[in-house]
């Protein structure tokens, strides 16, 4: 249905919407640095006025389709599979083996940390059953306490704070000073207030009380086992590992493990194949993706726009790791691809006469439209369509159900959300932070992609759920509201420059008058309560699957980690791919 749709590219090579003024064939910079934030006067195909277009000033992509294709990894090959293969029976064996609730806790514990939590799901719901009741005796541990009550927690069982009380004054309330030189306890009571729903007050105590005396161990190395526990903490205080991207924290936590004293040599050594083997089938989606991209070619012929197929691609893999979902992180990136250009387009590019006329078009949903756009929103808005009408297609031959409507949807309320933030930008509006956010949780495109994503991971649509995603259950917003937070935090500051609406922190500045530190402080402490209701989501009794509700917190995470140093969507793409990209997805863990 779709690819008959595609026109061919070579005829719009002669006109490329470009960053610069020259409409060349090739690309006409190699260094966008020096073109910083410059303004474009192009002739409006609409109007035929001088109209002034922004630059986001974005380098182009560090990855050539070329490189990409290059990749190469050894772990597909059979020798690596069979011992996988005998190693996962070998692991699986130690949840019978193991020596008491604390011993199986911190099976549970590492395997997860090691990110092959996932092949022994049944294990672990099975272990977490078995001591889910026990009750919690006067001189357990704090350690033993906190990683039950999160282990707990993570999985979706039913557990109060109140488990902590007993390490809490009678009197005051607050929690026991004779704990503060109890390092291990303090940091997994820090990991376990994560999970704290709104008005658990507890947990909140808990996680000011570790936080400052955790801090204060490290500034004064005080710890008992300061080298050990070092790492660590300066670890989880840096990012706790409820907010952590799955397969970063893997690659991290292995080498972690690998220097522990008393670290069980089976597990690790399965826990570093399996990254590997993930990896070979992640560069293998990332090689397809890229054919699809170049061959699409919308980069080429929207010069202004960000050309981030690694990019877009490594995003799926926050929001769903597992090897299985294959099918969804390759549907997840077309949609990826088209967000980000499309956002530029209403961000850097369109002027509002045309920016409404695209608006339409998508809400028409009708190829005859495309004659009334001007030519770079024709490629544009055919991409889309035939995209999203091909994925609509590839569902409704394998599963007989017609989803474009939903697809539809998904795409007119983003572009809607971007056109109001066109208006108030074009009108010099600037918007309360409430007004702002009523919009922004859509304009980040999470409710887009996750609309998406529940046809992806969903083998049994549920009525129910579709009547949900309709107008967007609290999990959607949750996770809108995640995206966004973080994305304010890490790219406003050059979107304004460039010109753009006030975004979350500009709002708060602007409402209270307060200074961009303390904004940001708001900003972030807004996430932190989201994650609180985020928390509540995933336990909560909802018609979505597992990998659904996973998904929505995984995109959550996913934006922590791009935007944890700046923009790492746009404009940090060589440090990004140095620091992320190659040890996530290009450079396998080496084998002892
Ligand atoms: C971020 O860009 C961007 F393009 C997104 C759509 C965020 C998430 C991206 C995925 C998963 P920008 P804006 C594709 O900071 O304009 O320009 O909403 O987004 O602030
Ligand atoms: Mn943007
Ligand atoms: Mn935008
Ligand atoms: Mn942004």
């Amino acid at each position: 249905l779709a690819n008959s749709f595609l026109i061919p590219l070579s005829s719009f090579s002669t006109k490329k919407f470009s960053q610069g003024r020259c409409l060349h064939p090739v690309r006409p910079l190699q260094n966008a640095q020096v073109i910083k934030h410059i303004q474009l006067h192009v002739r409006s195909q609409l109007s035929n006025e001088e109209v002034i277009r922004r630059s986001g000033n974005y380098k182009p992509s560090s990855w050539e389709n070329d490189d990409l294709q290059s990749l190469k990894s050894d772990f597909p090959e059979e020798a690596y599979v069979e011992r996988a293969t005998k190693l996962v029976v070998d692991v699986k064996r130690k949840f019978n083996q193991a020596a008491g609730a604390v011993d199986l806790l911190e099976l549970i514990d590492n395997v997860q940390r090691l990110g092959v939590g996932y092949h022994f799901q049944t294990e672990i719901k099975r272990a977490l059953e078995s001591i889910k009741d026990t009750s919690v005796n006067a001189d357990e541990e704090l350690y033993a306490t906190a990683l039950r009550f999160r282990l707990l927690r993570q999985h979706g069982f039913q557990i109060s704070q109140d488990v902590f009380k007993s390490f809490m004054d009678k009197k005051g309330g607050s929690f026991n000073e004779s704990l503060r030189k109890d390092t291990k306890g303090l940091l997994d009571l820090y990991e376990a207030s994560y999970h704290g729903f709104e008005g658990e007050d507890i947990l909140d105590g808990a996680q000011q009380f570790t936080k400052r005396h955790l801090i204060k161990q490290l500034k004064e190395k005080t710890s008992p086992n300061y080298k050990n526990m070092a790492r660590l903490v300066s670890h989880a205080l840096e990012m706790p590992l409820h907010w952590r991207m799955n397969r970063w924290e893997a690659r991290w936590f292995i080498d972690t493990y690998s220097m522990k004293q008393d670290m069980d040599p089976l597990i690790l050594e399965f826990a570093k194949l399996d990254f590997n083997m993930v990896q070979a089938i992640y560069q293998q989606e990332l090689k397809d993706a890229s054919r699809w991209w170049t061959d699409l070619g919308l980069a080429e012929a929207l010069r202004f726009s960000r050309d981030r197929i690694v990019e877009n691609y490594l995003w799926t893999t926050g929001i769903i790791f597992e090897p299985q979902f294959g099918y969804c992180r390759r549907q997840l990136t077309k949609a990826n691809c088209l967000i980000t250009t499309i956002d530029d387009v209403y961000d850097v590019y369109g002027t509002l006469d045309e920016l409404k006329l695209f608006t339409d078009a998508v809400e028409r949903w009708d190829i005859n439209t495309l004659r009334d756009l001007p030519d770079y929103m024709k490629i544009c808005f055919m991409a889309l369509y035939n995209n999203i009408n091909e994925m609509a297609y590839d569902f409704l031959k394998k599963r007989g159900w017609d989803i474009l409507k939903y697809l539809k949807k998904g795409w007119l309320d983003l572009c809607k959300t971007y056109l109001v933030e066109a208006q108030w930008y074009y009108n010099g509006y600037k918007p309360t932070l409430e007004e702002y956010l009523n919009n922004a949780w859509i304009s980040i495109s999470a409710p887009t992609i996750l609309v998406h994503n529940y046809f992806c991971v969903e083998n049994k649509i549920k009525e129910e759920a579709l009547e949900q995603l309709d107008n967007y259950p609290s999990i959607v917003r949750s996770s809108g509201a995640l995206l966004r937070y973080s994305d304010d935090l890490g790219t406003s500051t050059d979107e304004l420059k460039r010109g753009d609406v006030p975004k979350s922190i500009q709002c708060y500045m602007h409402e209270t008058g307060a200074p961009e530190e303390i904004a940001r402080e708001h900003i972030r402490g807004l996430r932190a309560k989201e994650w609180k209701k985020m928390n509540k989501c995933m336990t909560a009794p909802s018609p979505f699957p597992q990998a659904f509700k996973d998904s929505a917190a995984g995109l959550g995470r996913m934006a922590q980690f791009m935007y944890q140093h700046g923009d790492g969507h746009g404009l940090l793409a060589d440090s990004l791919t140095k620091n992320r990209i190659m040890p996530l997805l290009v450079h396998p863990i080496p084998l002892d």
